[in-house]
């Protein structure tokens, strides 16, 4: 039978189940990334599995995300990550040497495996050809215990690409094209996987780009074949022993099929407040510009910094722009500082910002108030820049360039004068692992550090026979993970959960903690009501942990997004759903709500909610797989591990 890519991966993975559309299967995971915010929480969770090493083949733990120290807190998690890393037999990527996913891509990446990842961009790797998926910390941790991660089998949705990008027009137009085509919702279960003539004419940074922004559309992950552009790539790298040669069997069916011809592509921008609200640039050109930066997971390979550098070369920004270029990895700043690209840059008036998430994530470079910011990072929910007015646009690195020149919105396709940049990927790159901190082969010696800010992940209590308490708070459509979780100014409190969970819905409604530790005082339960796509975003298992610590019992929703899903049911927090979507309506904040004989009712097909306040009746599903409903019932996944021993 003719098998698709991500078929012919996933059944060579295989550990549970059978490969048939909404099946839910276990996959065995090659390789494992961890990124410092959701690092700590993910191994902390290991350490309590008992195991002295990890089993995967290979564990790689990076600082990208908190790299911006103010206080102790983020220093004392380096070191734990550090020091747990060395006793594990984990690879460190020291604070310094680059974004975990363009990093990942560079140095480990290899076409056919699988990754799983504690943060929700890594499909970055389904560019050089893995089925790399995001996934909470809990889920890692198992991973690299050698545990399978369970995933429900995905509906395969073919992007058949042809003809050739134009100049100007990259990599995040298809991206932006491609979210214009499915949205941020409805999503969930599903795979991108690109065929086509047009894959030939796409480096592997720029299918990494394409890969990356796929999680925005919500998918499980995104992947493109593994061709002569990944052989050149991974030589380029000293890894030409990593290719293999993959692609979809000729007549493999797919569930869906997409065409997007790339040669009548034009820019694309994603306006306020969502990725998925797109828009040709042309639309806005001559819209004052007030920030422009350049950087995060998705636009910051060596071939985007050598084109913004072309760009500006001999040229100076306007004077109402504060610019901002943030390289992807040191691999990147290090060739920029060697073709003079750096140079350039600076001379331009960039503002060089360090190898990390950075700005991406709102640790730093928040916007003016009202302020028009144009990045080409993947997320602009709002405040998630740490400025809740601030309008974020999300572009190109041809389009951020060139608006920062003019200092408004200017269309790379428009009359600007400026020649465009041919920019060839380099067939060497300068390698250097001398930032990477490699394992020793018994890291039984290796005493772990653990600072003040460290504190031990909660475990969740049994479910109880029935559910009883109040409706503590009711929120709207797509309410993200930055939503539920801040990060930004809040990012330092990670591993420290009593204080973090005072934050939670900090930007919707900072009286939720407190409304949830007083019912939870008075013996009454929490629930969340919300509308559809509860829980986009990241990956942040917080946004599980932290709710479960106010005792949050259950989230009933019109849809809730994959990663999240999971996480709740890691937690042991009931993810339910209306059967009818119009019944969202007849659940008020205050509510006082009850559910009898949960532990019975979830094993069957409706569990039947009781609205006290209004005296009715609602019927919810709760769509979740045999083994999630085990955790639910034990109180989350740690407390199964538990008795596994
Ligand atoms: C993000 O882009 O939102 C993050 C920060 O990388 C998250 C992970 C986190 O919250 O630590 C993600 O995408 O999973
Ligand atoms: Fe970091 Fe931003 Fe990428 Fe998340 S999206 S991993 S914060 S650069």
């Amino acid at each position: 039978m003719a098998l698709t890519l991500t078929e012919k991966i996933l059944s060579s993975h295989l550990k549970t189940g059978t490969l048939k559309r909404g099946n839910p299967i276990g996959i065995s995971i090659d390789q494992t990334l961890t990124q410092d915010a959701t690092g700590t929480m993910a191994y902390l969770q290991f350490e309590s599995m008992g195991l002295d090493r990890v089993q995967n083949e290979l564990a790689v733990s990076y600082v990208d995300h908190n790299t911006i120290q103010v206080g102790f807190e983020n220093a004392d998690d380096h070191r734990y990550l550090q020091s747990v890393a060395a006793a594990k037999g984990v690879i460190f990527s020291r604070p310094g040497n680059g974004i975990c996913h363009q990093v990942h891509l560079e140095r480990f990446g290899v076409p056919g495996k699988t990754l799983l990842g504690s943060d929700s961009h890594t499909p970055t790797g389904g560019g050089l050809g893995m089925i790399a998926i995001g996934a909470g910390g809990l889920d890692v941790a198992v991973a690299m215990a050698g545990g399978p991660f369970h995933l429900i089998s995905p509906k395969i949705i073919e992007i058949r690409l042809t003809g050739k990008l134009r100049p100007w027009v990259s990599a995040k137009d298809v991206i932006l094209a491609v979210l214009g085509r499915y949205g941020v919702k409805g999503n969930v279960n599903c795979i991108f996987e690109y065929t086509g003539e047009g894959v030939k004419t796409l480096q592997v940074p720029e299918r990494a780009t394409i890969c990356n922004m796929g999680a925005e559309a919500g998918v499980t992950t995104s992947i493109f074949p593994s061709d002569e552009n990944t052989r050149a790539y991974l030589a380029a790298h000293d890894r030409e022993e990593a290719y293999t040669p993959l692609s979809a069997d000729e007549g493999a069916v797919y569930d869906e099929t997409f065409e997007l011809d790339l040669s009548t592509l034009v820019p694309k921008t994603a306006y306020p407040h969502s990725p998925g609200n797109i828009a040709d640039v042309s639309a806005l050109v001559g819209k004052k510009v007030d920030q422009v930066l350049i950087g995060s997971c998705t636009n910051s390979s060596y071939a985007d910094m050598k084109k913004v550098a072309d760009i500006l070369d001999g040229k100076h920004i306007a004077p109402n722009v504060s610019f901002g270029v943030a390289p992807g990895s040191r691999e990147v700043i290090l060739m920029l500082a060697e073709d003079g690209s750096l140079g350039k840059l600076v001379a331009s008036g960039a503002r060089i910002l360090e190898t990390a998430c950075g700005f991406c994530i709102g640790n730093h470079q928040s916007p003016g108030t009202n302020e028009v910011s144009l990045r080409t990072s993947n997320r602009n929910f709002e405040g998630r820049s740490g400025t809740k007015s601030a309008q974020v646009y999300l572009v190109s690195p041809e389009t951020a360039a060139l608006s920062a020149l003019t200092g408004v919105f200017t269309d790379p396709l428009g009359d600007h004068g400026i020649e465009y940049p041919h920019v060839v990927n380099p067939e060497k790159f300068i390698v250097d692992d001398s930032m990477f901190i490699f394992p020793p082969e018994d890291g039984s010696a290796v005493e772990i550090i653990r600072g003040p800010n460290i504190g031990d992940p909660p475990a969740n209590v049994p479910l109880s026979d029935s559910l009883d308490g109040y409706v503590t708070i009711k929120v709207g459509d797509k309410i993200t993970t930055d939503h539920i979780m801040p990060a930004g100014a809040r990012l330092k409190y990670r591993s420290n959960i009593p204080v973090y969970s005072k934050y939670v819905f900090e930007p919707i409604d900072e009286f939720f903690p407190q409304r949830c530790m007083e019912n939870q005082d008075r013996g009454k339960d929490n629930f969340i009501v919300a509308g559809a796509s509860y829980g986009q975003g990241s990956s942040r298992e917080h946004a599980a942990i932290c709710p479960m610590y106010l005792g949050v019992k259950a989230v009933i929703a019109i849809s809730i997004e994959r990663i999240h899903q999971n996480n709740l049911c890691n937690f042991g927090i009931i993810p339910l759903t209306f059967i009818d979507e119009a019944d969202y309506e007849k659940l008020d904040q205050n509510d006082e709500i009850v559910i009898e004989n949960i532990r019975r009712q979830i094993v069957g097909e409706t569990v039947m909610l009781k609205n006290r306040t209004k005296s009715l009746e609602i019927p919810l599903r709760c769509d979740v797989t045999g083994e999630q409903r085990k955790m639910l019932i034990k109180g989350g996944l740690l407390n199964i591990l538990k008795e596994i021993g």
